[in-house]
């Protein structure tokens, strides 16, 4: 059986899950999305990330037609469907079914969305021997235009900036904002190294408010690193002793060279192979149990 997909209170298999082309999802990128991990039959960091959902869902408006419980309910019903003890969940919200004038208020019904898969962004040797980092001439969306906060399903931004990875051959994007401080990378936050210190870039510098940067901060605290929010320039990135992103779908994963110049001594460093240890272990036993 292939994957079945929960589209507004019903299952169809993949070839049939299908949505409306006057889904404003479709015509405007009017929605929003979440990524979740499933571990060892777990949604992983499942409430953080719901808070994420119906807080975007609230700036832009978008009636989320399942109270949080029932969600949550269909998540783990959908996971349990597809049987994936590994696996990924992308939620999806759409604004619906309109007309085809921009306007919110034509579309009465928000679709929900789940489909369950698998996903691997990074090929298995990064975790390893590091990433490779080009910084980006895309720059993150100005607050002001659209708060990087909110994870809507456009995400030009940040294809234009993959494309530029794509070009330079190397396996990440570091993304400015207009101030040209580090907001994070395309689809991860950043994180910096120095003198036993890990700094990440605040949220108000562009940063996504990430599930997996929440899981580092506190499992700094466990281990004892002091872990704090100030800008980065490029120069403190170059300079660092050792980096690291985190995210939904790279986890923790070390980054050895940013712009042609190697980081410390151009290998994993000691406290991001603590750290991606440490992520190894939490996430093995928390969540919330799809069964
Ligand atoms: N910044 C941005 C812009 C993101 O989109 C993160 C940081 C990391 O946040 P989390 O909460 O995942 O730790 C993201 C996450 C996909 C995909 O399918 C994208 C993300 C996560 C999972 C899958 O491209 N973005």
């Amino acid at each position: 059986m292939g994957l079945q997909v929960f589209i507004d209170g019903s299952f169809f298999p993949e070839e049939e899950a299908k949505i409306s082309v006057f889904d404003h999802g479709l015509l405007y990128g009017d929605g929003i999305f979440e990524g979740i991990r499933i571990y060892n039959r777990r949604l992983f960091m499942l409430e953080e990330h719901l808070d994420r959902l119906y807080s975007g869902a609230k700036v832009l408006k978008l009636e989320i037609p399942l109270e949080r419980e029932e969600l949550s309910e269909r998540i783990r019903e959908t996971a349990r469907l597809n049987d994936l003890s590994e696996g990924y969940v992308r939620l999806v919200i759409t604004r619906g079914k309109g007309d085809l004038g921009l306007s919110p208020l034509n579309c009465s019904n928000p679709s929900v969305i789940i489909i369950v898969s698998t996903i691997q962004i990074y090929p298995e040797r990064v975790y390893t021997e590091g990433l490779h980092l080009v910084t980006t001439s895309t720059r993150r969306n100005n607050p002001d235009s659209l708060s990087p906060q909110i994870k809507s399903l456009n995400y030009l931004n940040h294809i234009l900036a993959h494309f530029e990875v794509v070009q330079a051959g190397v396996d990440e994007g570091l993304v400015l904002n207009d101030s040209g401080y580090v907001a994070e990378c395309i689809v991860d936050n950043f994180f910096s190294v120095k003198d036993g210190v890990i700094i990440t870039p605040p949220t108000n510098a562009g940063a996504l408010y990430g599930i997996t940067r929440l899981v580092v901060f506190r499992l700094a605290e466990q281990l004892g690193i002091e872990i704090r929010e100030e800008n980065l320039s490029l120069v403190e990135c170059y300079t660092s002793d050792e980096c690291f992103l985190s995210g939904t779908a790279a986890e923790i994963a070390p980054v050895t060279h940013i712009d042609s110049r190697q980081v410390g001594d151009g290998r994993p460093g000691p406290v991001t192979k603590k750290l991606m240890e440490a992520f190894g272990d939490f996430k093995r036993v928390n969540g919330v149990p799809i069964d």
